[in-house]
């Protein structure tokens, strides 16, 4: 059987990640998918690729966004952050951190400005300003929905980003490259929230 990326009533584009298969086929999604939409479009440049990324936890919407909203504490959930020191200020807008990358990766350190916290709406955004690494002007946005699989209260995420294409890379290997951190972002936030005790 073919499995439709599009498929379960997500907007054209969005990778629905681990729920490939019979399970995920079909779940309508309990939030407000085309107001969710509207919080993920970004302005596309000239050699820029784009993409977004959903992923279904098993938790309260409140633990997952304790977690998100720690802009200073990215290493909470993120597995390539070896660590995190703050340039300046701390949770508010503008806030810029310093982050070194686990070995094994293409680049060492990167240095990122939040641009959006919204602890109403559940969004953080943020960009990438500078550090050695090779995705020039990358900006993500992530956003956390109140969800329901079987009934059961959980947290739908969305994060997408846009970015430079660098020279002597394609588009698809830039994304793919970038979805590819952002699974494991997105699989170990999932993995350390319904591990957590609640409900
Ligand atoms: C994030 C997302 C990404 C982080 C990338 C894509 C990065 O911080 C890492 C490895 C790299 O090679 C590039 O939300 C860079 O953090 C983990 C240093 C930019």
């Amino acid at each position: 059987m073919v499995w439709d990326m599009n498929g379960g009533g997500y907007p054209t584009g969005w990778k629905l990640i681990d729920e490939e298969g019979p399970s995920g086929e079909g779940r309508a999604p309990a939030f407000d998918v085309e107001h969710a939409r509207l919080l993920h479009q970004h302005e596309l440049g000239e050699s820029q690729c784009t993409s977004a990324l959903v992923k279904h936890i098993n938790a309260p919407l409140d633990i997952v966004w304790s977690l998100v909203r720690r802009f200073d504490e990215p290493q909470r959930y993120k597995p390539f952050v070896k660590q995190c020191v703050m340039r300046e200020g701390g949770l508010e807008v503008g806030s810029i951190r310093e982050i070194e990358v686990a070995s094994g990766l293409p680049a060492t350190s990167s240095v990122e400005q939040l641009e959006r916290l919204d602890d109403d709406e559940h969004i953080l955004a943020f960009r990438k300003l500078d550090g050695d690494h090779r995705l020039l002007n990358y900006s993500s946005i992530l956003t956390l929905h109140e969800d329901e699989i079987d009934e059961r209260p959980g947290t739908t995420v969305v994060e997408s980003f846009v970015v430079d294409v660098p020279d002597g890379n394609t588009e698809e290997e830039t994304c793919c490259f970038i979805e590819q951190l952002i699974k494991c972002n997105l699989r170990s936030l999932a993995n350390i929230c319904e591990q957590l005790p609640h409900q």
